[in-house]
C-alpha cells in the first residue's frame, strides 16, 4: 500500500509562475513537490500497534515537584527494512518522551546537549519564563547541560509540547526526531474519567539511503514536503478500541508544514480543548477538524459499537494557499480497530467543561503585516516577513506591557497560509476578516498559534504575565528559520 503523494504544482503551476520564479527545478517545480517523492520513497514498516508514549520520569518523590534530565543526542532506529536510520532524539525516543505534570508544579528538567549543534528546548505554549523558554538567543552548546525551571501555574491543564528552538536549525531538529508532548492535569479535569489517549504527529522524508532527507530550496519556500506522517513514531499504526467506547484523544500536530484536517470514517468529533487547554462547553458533533502546524486539540471520540470493524483518520486534501499553487492531497494516518465483545456503555459529556474568563477589553493594539519577498533566507526561492523585516535577534520589533490586554490585527498580505506562534502565553481568536467580510470567532478558546490564511487578516486578544523577549514567529519551521520571526520585548509596568 502507498500514499497518496501531495498533489502539488500539477495544473495550477502556470497560474503561480510569478511566485515561483527563480525555481531551479524549472516547469516541473523542484524535487520535492513536482515530482512527487522523487528520489524518496523507502518504506517505513507499518499497521504496528500505536505506540503508548513513554513518560518522563519523575526523579523526585517530593509531592508538587517533577524533576528529571532529558538528553537530545544522535540515536539510530531501523526504521527501514535492512537499514539503521540516524536521528536525533529526546532519551532516545521517537518522538520523545512524555513530561506529564499537574497544575501548580515546580518543574526542573536538566537538557543535555548531546548533538553536534546548539540546541534549546522551548515549552510551547506554557507560561514560564523568558530565560527559561528556550529562546534562539539563549544556544545550548554542545556538549553542555542546561536546567530549565518554571513552575506551571493554576488554570493551565493542557496539552503542550516542547521542541529545540535554536537560532536556524529549528526545522532540522525537528525532522530529525526532537518533538514530544508536555500534558499538565487539573486536579478538577471534568473529563478525567475518560479514557485518554495521546497521539502526536510528525514527518518523516527518508532518502534513497533510509536517512533523512535535508530540507531544500522548495522546503525553504513552502514547508517541509513529502515523506510520511507519523503518529507516536509509527506509520499507519492500528489503534484498538472497544467498541462504543469514548475515548479523549490529545492530538498534536508537530510536523513542519502540514495543516492536518482530520476526519475519521463514520465518525464525529466532539471538540473539547484547544492549545491552551479545555473550552468552556464541548462543540460537535464535527465531522472534520483543522489541525495547523503546531497545535493541538483534545477530542471526544465514541467508537462505533459494531464490534472487529476498522475505520481510517484522515488528513483530508486541503490548500496551503489561496491562489492555487499546492494543496495537501488526502492521506491516512491511522487505523481505528475496534475489538470484539460487547459494547461499552455510552459515557455521558458534561454540558459545561470548564469557565473561559472574557480577558477584558484591550488598551492597546498592534498590526502584524506577513509580506513576501522575491529571496528568501536559507535558499529560499522567497522570503517572509513580518512587517517588512526579517528576523534579527538583536533587534526589538513590538513592545508589550506585563499584564496589558492587547488586540493584534494580523494580516496576510502573502500567497501562503501561516499558522502564527506567540511565546509565553495563550490568546484568544477574537474574528477572522476574508475579502471585507468579517466572522467573530464561533466560541471561545484558548490558543497559542494561530492559523492566517493567504490574504485574510486575524484579530486576536493576547496578554503576556511576565517581563523578557519572547518569540513571536510562523510555525511552519522552514519559514521561521528562513526569518518569519519578530521579537516581542515585554516590560515591566
Ligand atoms: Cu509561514
Amino acid at each position: 500500500m502507498t500514499v497518496k503523494r501531495r498533489e502539488f504544482l500539477g495544473t495550477t503551476l502556470a497560474g503561480a509562475g510569478a511566485l515561483l520564479a527563480g525555481c531551479g527545478g524549472g516547469g516541473g517545480g523542484g524535487p520535492a513537490m513536482g515530482a512527487p517523492n522523487a528520489g524518496f520513497g523507502v518504506s517505513l514498516s507499518q499497521g504496528q500497534p500505536l505506540k503508548v508514549l513513554s513518560k518522563l520520569a519523575n526523579a523526585s518523590s517530593e509531592p508538587g515537584r517533577f524533576s528529571a534530565t532529558v538528553t537530545a543526542a544522535p540515536a539510530s532506529l531501523p526504521l527501514v527494512e535492512g537499514r539503521a536510520t540516524s536521528l536525533w532524539l529526546y532519551d532516545g525516543l521517537l518522538p520523545g518522551p512524555v513530561v506529564d505534570v499537574r497544575e501548580g508544579d515546580h518543574v526542573r528538567i536538566a537538557l543535555v546537549n548531546g548533538l553536534p549543534l546548539d540546541t534549546t528546548i522551548h515549552w510551547h505554549g506554557l507560561p514560564v519564563p523568558p530565560d527559561q523558554d528556550g529562546n534562539p538567543m539563549d544556544p545550548v552548546r554542545p556538549g553542555a547541560t542546561r536546567v530549565y525551571e518554571f513552575d506551571v501555574p493554576a488554570g493551565t491543564a493542557g496539552t503542550y509540547w516542547y521542541h529545540p528552538h535554536a537560532h536556524g536549525t529549528t526545522a532540522e531538529q525537528v525532522s530529525m526526531g526532537l518533538a514530544a508532548p508536555f500534558i499538565v492535569r487539573a486536579a478538577d479535569d471534568p473529563l478525567a474519567q475518560v479514557p485518554e489517549v495521546t497521539m502526536l504527529v510528525t514527518g518523516i522524508r527518508l532518502g534513497a539511503n533510509g536517512q533523512v532527507s535535508p530540507d531544500g530550496p522548495m522546503d525553504f519556500s513552502v514547508g517541509r514536503q513529502d515523506g510520511q506522517l507519523l503518529v507516536n513514531g509509527g506509520w499507519l499504526p492500528v489503534h484498538a478500541v472497544r467498541p462504543g467506547e469514548t475515548q479523549r484523544w490529545r492530538i498534536l500536530n508537530a510536523t513542519s508544514a502540514r495543516y492536518l484536517r482530520l476526519a475519521l470514517d463514520g465518525h464525529a468529533f466532539t471538540l473539547v480543548g484547544t492549545d491552551g487547554g479545555l473550552l468552556a462547553a464541548p462543540v460537535g458533533p464535527l465531522a472534520e477538524i483543522l489541525v495547523a502546524p503546531a497545535q493541538r486539540v483534545e477530542l471526544l471520540v465514541t467508537a462505533s459499537t459494531t464490534p472487529g470493524a476498522r475505520f481510517t483518520l484522515r488528513a483530508l486534501r486541503h490548500p496551503i494557499d489561496a491562489m492555487g499553487v499546492g494543496t495537501y492531497a488526502t492521506e491516512d494516518l491511522l487505523t481505528v480497530a475496534t475489538t470484539a465483545g460487547t459494547p461499552a456503555a455510552a459515557t455521558a459529556v458534561p454540558a459545561s467543561l470548564r469557565p473561559i474568563e472574557p480577558p477584558g477589553p484591550a488598551v492597546a493594539q498592534k498590526r502584524l503585516v506577513l509580506t513576501q519577498s522575491g529571496m528568501g533566507m536559507m535558499g529560499g526561492m522567497f522570503g517572509f516577513l513580518i512587517n517588512g523585516r526579517p528576523f534579527d535577534m538583536s533587534r526589538v520589533d513590538l513592545v508589550s506591557t506585563v499584564g496589558e490586554v492587547e488586540d493584534w490585527d494580523i494580516v496576510n498580505d502573502t500567497l501562503m497560509d501561516h499558522p502564527i506562534h506567540i511565546h509565553g502565553t495563550q490568546f484568544r481568536l477574537v474574528s477572522r476578516e476574508s475579502r471585507g467580510q468579517v466572522a467573530a470567532a464561533p466560541y471561545a478558546a484558548w490558543l497559542d498559534t494561530v492559523d492566517v490564511p493567504a490574504g485574510t487578516s486575524a484579530t486576536i486578544r493576547v496578554r503576556q504575565g511576565l517581563a523578557g523577549k519572547r518569540m513571536v514567529h510562523c510555525h511552519i519551521l522552514e519559514h521561521e528559520d528562513a526569518g518569519m520571526m519578530a521579537v516581542l520585548e515585554v516590560r515591566p509596568k
